[in-house]
């Protein structure tokens, strides 16, 4: 369609909206999952490890009358103290200022004290935060749901409260009918086709990093950082060099284990994600390197991509 002042514009129905909704809330409630399946898009790592989400990362859905852009932030927590968890809280922070919707996620098993931390960070008047209640697939009593409302109801003035299960597919479409009402009035941000700002380097690192979470102990992976030494691409084919770093020494075999077998399985899975993404052969080599405390130095964090 061209505008009378003779520039291109897209043509966009009456009444369409886009903008900006954080989803924020503690360490593994589910927020990555909740933008993964409502977008239908492996945007944003999981585990069930806190900590996992460490960078903002934009994922965006475009429905027939709205453009949702969903930015997962790191689970805000106030336990470790680094660098990186300063950096990670500061990005959740600053992400609550800009956007035009809020969705604060919780667990349907109840509120914990690091809830009421998140929802502390919030402004006390707010009028575009929705309470998303996850994994009601975990409740076997669907009736504890009503009293979990009203007491949410009384902690915090929501929006809306959506009872959701973001690994079931469960009442998403309800979560995006209440935020959709709070978008303004505009035409897309994004290309309709694009699901996410991060590039597939980006994304392949971070595929990496997920599978080192899922497979290794429970200690290790918060300091474990991806790198991408090289990145050939054909049509046909990629051909991709990584590192993964760990801060101590010692944590190189159990990363390593026995005659290689860890790394060769997070290797595995890593290069079936990557293949499924990019849609092509892939060939992943990945290795092993030891950087002492990255995750406390500033300079080290900037070169991970961590500022
Ligand atoms: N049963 C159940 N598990 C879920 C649901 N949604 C997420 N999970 C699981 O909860 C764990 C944490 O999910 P994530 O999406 O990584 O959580 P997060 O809030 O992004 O975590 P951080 O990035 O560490 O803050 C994973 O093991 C998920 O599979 C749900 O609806 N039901
Ligand atoms: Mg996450």
């Amino acid at each position: 369609m061209l505008a009378a002042s003779g520039s291109l514009r897209p043509a966009v129905a009456e009444g369409f909206r886009c903008g900006y909704v954080a989803v924020v809330g503690r360490p593994n409630v589910g927020k990555s999952t909740l933008i993964n399946h409502i977008i239908g898009e492996k945007v944003s790592i999981t585990s069930k490890k806190p900590q996992t989400t460490r960078n903002r990362v934009l994922g965006v859905v475009t429905k027939p009358m709205a453009q949702f852009v969903f930015v997962d932030t790191p689970g805000f927590q106030t336990k470790v103290k680094t660098q990186l968890t300063r950096r990670m809280n500061r990005s959740v922070r600053s992400t609550l200022a800009e956007v035009d919707a809020v969705v604060f996620v919780i667990e349907a098993l109840g509120w914990r004290p690091g809830d009421l931390e998140v929802l502390s960070l919030l402004p006390r008047d707010a009028k575009n935060v929705i309470l998303a209640v996850n994994k009601t697939d975990l409740s076997k009593n669907r009736d504890a749901l009503l009293p979990l409302m009203a007491e949410s109801m009384s902690r915090y003035p929501f929006t809306a409260i959506v009872p959701v299960s973001a690994e079931k597919n469960r009442q998403l479409d309800d979560l995006l009918a209440e935020i959709e009402k709070l978008l303004p009035e505009s035409v897309p941000y994004f290309d309709p086709d694009l699901f996410t700002d991060k590039s597939p380097r980006f994304l392949a690192a971070e595929t990496i990093r997920e599978k080192a979470f899922r497979l290794l102990g429970d200690e290790l992976p918060y300091g474990i950082a991806v790198t991408i030494d090289k990145w050939a691409e054909t049509d046909e084919e990629a051909t991709i060099i990584a590192t993964l770093i760990v801060e101590r020494e010692s944590h190189k075999p159990i990363v390593i284990g026995e005659g290689g077998a860890k790394l060769r399985e997070i290797s595995r899975l890593a290069r079936a994600d990557i293949a499924e993404m990019l849609g092509k052969r892939v060939y992943l080599e990945v290795w092993v390197r030891v950087r002492r405390g990255w995750s406390d130095d500033v300079k080290a964090l900037k070169t991970l991509g961590y500022d």
